[in-house]
């Protein structure tokens, strides 16, 4: 019997964090009786009197939201950072502890209370990208990670329909980005080429893991992708941080940003959620010039509208475990229709 990634079990390797993933695509048309919850319903009002992102509305630390039109960045109510917090006692081998400063912001994408990512017009959208830019540069002059992203959907914890993301800068260089820090890094050291560089031109040449691609962007489900419709959007461009890309490529990421949620839309016929996330060189990285910024697009949803994947059992004790395959799952978001305004 000769090897076929399509058909036999077989481990990938996130060359972003080093760690390994089990594909066993054999499984994917096992029966499902398990959990299905009720797709969530899209909200249809401009405007909601009680909900706290709407412009004019009073949030829940009692102040209230100015008229604004495009987008609308505060400080978090509920900060899971902050700017001046005491630093502990360090140095317990048995307790480890270390300091945490940092500020949280909430960024709404537009006063349209009704309205998701992809139903945002291109100049909206444009104007969100600007905003990203912006705070990454500001907040990044002021920490050391600047962490933008996007819980959409109830299914991901999302607090309220209302178009919004977060940005969370703290004074550490958190797990997650560390990781992707020191494999970058040696990647450069060993091959002498940027990692997610080669990642581009290999995928632009092998084609199968390809969502969506234009002049400046490139979105794939990546070879090592753990969520079933995982997809990783990556600039073209030499640029290592958000504040640095150019208008032109603004514009592209807006329309790539535009037509690859619309696709997770056309997918299953439902307003997408997922978990999105800007990664880019952190201050003191290792290497920035390894480094090529990217965002993370992890969705749950695996067979339809209702039935997510676990990250449970095996994923949870052992190693990250898919079914489908990365592949087919890329056929699947290229398949779909989308508008092309
Ligand atoms: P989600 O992205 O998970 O929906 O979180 C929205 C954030 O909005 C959440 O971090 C903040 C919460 O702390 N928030 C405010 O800052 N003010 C409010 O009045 C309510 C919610
Ligand atoms: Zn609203």
């Amino acid at each position: 019997m000769t090897f076929s990634p399509h058909d036999h079990p077989h481990r990938r390797r996130n060359l972003l964090t080093g760690r390994w993933i089990l594909v066993s695509p054999h499984r994917a048309g096992r029966p499902w009786q398990g959990e299905t919850d009720d797709a969530a319903p899209s909200p249809n009002a401009r405007y909601e009197a009680g909900c706290y992102l709407c412009a004019g509305n009073v949030r829940s630390n009692g102040e209230r939201n100015p008229d604004y039109v495009g987008t609308f960045v505060f400080d978090n109510d509920f900060a899971a950072l902050m700017p001046d917090t005491p630093a502990p006692q360090e140095g317990d081998p048995h307790f480890p502890i270390a300091s945490a400063r940092g500020s949280a912001r909430v960024i709404c994408y537009s006063p349209d209370h009704s309205l998701t990512l992809p139903q945002l017009s291109h100049g909206a959208v444009k104007a969100l990208v600007d905003s990203w830019c912006q705070e990454s540069g500001e907040l990044g002059a002021r920490f050391a990670n600047v962490q933008i992203f996007e819980n959409k959907g109830a299914m991901m914890g999302c607090s309220s329909p209302h178009p919004h993301g977060q940005i969370w800068a703290s004074d550490f260089v958190p797990t997650e980005v560390a990781d992707e820090d020191r494999e970058q890094a040696a990647w450069h050291a060993e091959r002498g080429q940027v990692l997610l560089a080669e990642v581009v031109e290999r995928e632009l040449a092998a084609g199968e893991r390809l969502v969506e691609v234009n002049d400046h962007w490139l979105a794939i489900v990546p070879w090592w992708a753990s969520w079933p419709f995982e997809t990783l959007l990556i600039a073209r461009d030499p640029v290592i941080r958000l504040e640095a890309l150019g208008d032109p490529v603004r514009e592209a990421l807006a329309a790539i940003l535009r037509r690859l949620t619309r696709r997770y839309d056309a997918l299953f016929g439902v307003s997408f959620p997922y978990s999105m996330g800007w990664h880019q060189a952190p201050g003191g990285s290792i290497d920035p010039a390894a480094w090529r910024v990217h965002a993370h697009f992890n969705p749950p949803l695996l067979r339809s509208a209702i039935v997510r994947k676990f990250m449970v059992g095996f994923e949870m004790f052992a190693e990250v475990q898919r079914d489908i395959t990365p592949e087919s799952a890329a056929a699947r978001l290229r398949g779909v229709l989308i508008d092309d305004d």
